[in-house]
């Protein structure tokens, strides 16, 4: 009989909770065969990542079970494994049941992704609860001794392909209503508010350069409207400020998502799971790092700066990190971007590399898979 597995996702807030654990169902589903309902708190979150799903949920979505994780939980028999995302409270009552269960249940919490030193220590560690049950912490991370990235089989394959064919780019894009600009370098843009932008797009504007910036809609649009003025931006709006062309996009799905991603070329993004995404693009990105209490985010940028810089050049060290501080400190991301162009063929063939090495590391879901097959 095939294993069962619940996956529980509060949402907290954006999209990265309901955006990684959607991605996990449904790879456990389609590459090891597993029968997985996904508790969610948040219907309307998943709805947005989602939009053909029914909001009152309790339907298969790609063959996983989603399930509205109601306040009121009806009982419920628990599955093999059961996966609390990002340190989610389990219901009291499923946490008896399980205890309860005459089959024993492999108890994992899946926390947010670190690329700092610790993390290979405490990764697959168990603690002991207090009904006797153990719950084993399970990290993401970017090194053969974590639990690794999400990465759908084939993914990289399909990139290339996607890439190598000009056309079928064009036509994606000119299905999103995208008109391509001739000779523009294309960036994408998904970020949280913040007051560099403005000093960016100034460059970018003045550069020499054509440059065509896409916009999804979501949190960064009121500091693009700052910097733009005039009437408010709707999706579809496009701008032009001298060699800048700007066009706002809707919330697309995750596998059009990726695809813009693989159109660009340069991403910025933010979060947990559109961070990863764009390093599965292969192409230069900046990241918008999630803000904690105490500049905590700060350790977690500059601990992934420190892995990612390695095998670039002294020069392109230093523009690449001070670029990345200007975007998570409201720094001068222009004079930034200026000295990171000059090593553009460099961050590109880096990207590129970057990625393959993480790819030659066990994805997330086949490390989740083998660590319970360990564990029975
Ligand atoms: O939405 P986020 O900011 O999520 C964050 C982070 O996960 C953070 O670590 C966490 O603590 C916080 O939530 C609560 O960014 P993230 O992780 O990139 O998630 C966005 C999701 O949205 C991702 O799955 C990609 C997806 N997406 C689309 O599907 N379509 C789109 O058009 C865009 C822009 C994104």
């Amino acid at each position: 009989m095939r294993a069962t597995w619940d996956i529980f996702c509060s949402v907290v807030d954006n999209y990265g909770d309901i955006g990684v654990t959607w991605r996990l169902a449904r790879q456990l589903v389609a590459e090891h065969g597993l029968a997985v309902r996904l508790w969610v708190d948040d219907p309307a979150a998943f709805v947005h990542l989602c939009p053909q799903a029914d909001s009152r949920l309790l339907r298969q979505q790609q063959g996983v079970e989603v399930c509205a994780w109601a306040a009121d939980w009806h009982a419920v028999e628990p599955a093999d494994v059961v996966i609390e995302a990002f340190a989610c409270e389990l219901p009291a009552v499923y946490i008896a049941a399980m205890a309860g269960r005459e089959q024993k249940v492999l108890w994992l919490n899946l926390e947010y992704l670190s690329a700092e030193d610790w993390v290979e220590g405490c990764h697959g560690l168990p603690s002991m609860q207090s009904n006797g049950l153990s719950k084993f912490f399970f990290f993401p991370g970017f090194t053969s001794g974590s639990g690794g990235l999400l990465r759908e089989r084939g993914l990289l394959t399909q990139r290339r392909a996607f890439q190598a064919d000009e056309g079928a780019r064009e036509d994606f894009l000119r299905r999103l209503g995208v008109e391509p600009v001739a000779g523009a370098l294309l960036i994408s843009l998904f970020a949280y508010e913040n007051a560099a932008l403005g000093r960016w797009l100034q460059v970018l504007a003045a550069g020499p350069q054509r440059v065509q910036l896409l916009v999804p809609e979501g949190r960064i649009l009121s500091s693009l409207q700052d910097w733009l003025g005039g009437p408010a931006l709707q999706v579809g709006d496009t701008r032009q400020r001298g060699q800048l062309h700007i066009q706002v996009l809707p919330f697309i799905p995750q596998d059009q998502y990726d695809r813009l991603l693989w159109s660009c070329d340069f991403n910025a993004v933010r979060g947990e799971d559109s961070f990863i995404r764009a390093q599965w693009a292969g192409r230069p990105l900046l990241w918008h790092i999630y803000e904690q209490a105490d500049h905590a985010h700060l350790e977690k940028l500059d601990a992934f700066l420190a892995f990612y810089k390695e095998g670039l050049s002294a020069d392109a060290q230093v523009a690449l990190v001070a670029l990345w501080h200007a975007w998570n400190s409201n720094g001068p991301i222009g004079e930034c971007w200026t000295q990171l162009l000059k090593s553009w063929p460099e961050q590109t063939t880096h990207a590129e590399d970057w990625c393959l090495e993480r790819a030659s590391q066990a994805d997330l879901a086949e490390a989740l898979v083998q660590f319970y097959l360990n564990w029975l």
